[in-house]
């Protein structure tokens, strides 16, 4: 059976490609969703996405990835240097786990430098634009064959 992969975006994303380009681009969320589907087929992956501007629903959807998928793709969005939840639920997965983020935090503010999340994740991507997640993709067909 194929390998089935949760990507999940936290808070905002669902405004991508409709505010602030110069950051994060012109492409939106459904753009991403589209491309990383077709990435996915190519790749004999399975694919859901997911997209939250609560902490809640995101930890619900890692939780229900315990039971259904090999790997989750992960922007947690500004919850990355807050959520120390999102990190817990994320050490109750046992499949792996890709930090993305579409701009390079490490070049913007100090408070953007940490992130809770990567203390868990098997890699993290960061400043490749959208085109982040299709090589977390290309990552996660390797790490779960
Ligand atoms: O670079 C990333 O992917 C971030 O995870 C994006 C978060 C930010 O808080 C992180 O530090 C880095 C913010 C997402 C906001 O997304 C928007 C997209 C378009 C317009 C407005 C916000």
């Amino acid at each position: 059976m194929a390998p089935r992969i949760q990507i999940i975006n936290g808070p905002n994303l669902n405004l991508l490609g409709k505010r602030q380009p110069e950051i994060y681009g012109a492409e939106t969320l459904d753009d991403v969703a589209r491309d990383c589907e077709a990435l996915a087929a190519e790749l004999g992956l399975e694919l859901s996405f997911y997209q939250s501007n609560h902490e809640g629903g995101i930890i619900d959807c890692i939780h229900a990835a315990r039971e259904t998928c090999a790997g989750i793709v992960i922007n947690p969005g500004a919850y990355t240097h807050t959520s120390v939840a999102i990190l817990d639920a994320l050490n109750a997965f046992d499949g792996k786990v890709i930090e993305c983020h579409i701009s390079n935090v490490h070049k913007r503010e100090s408070f953007r430098h940490h992130s809770y999340v990567s203390l868990r994740a098997d890699g993290v991507i960061a400043g490749f634009g959208t085109q982040g997640y299709q090589l977390a993709l290309r990552r996660m067909a390797v790490l779960t064959a």
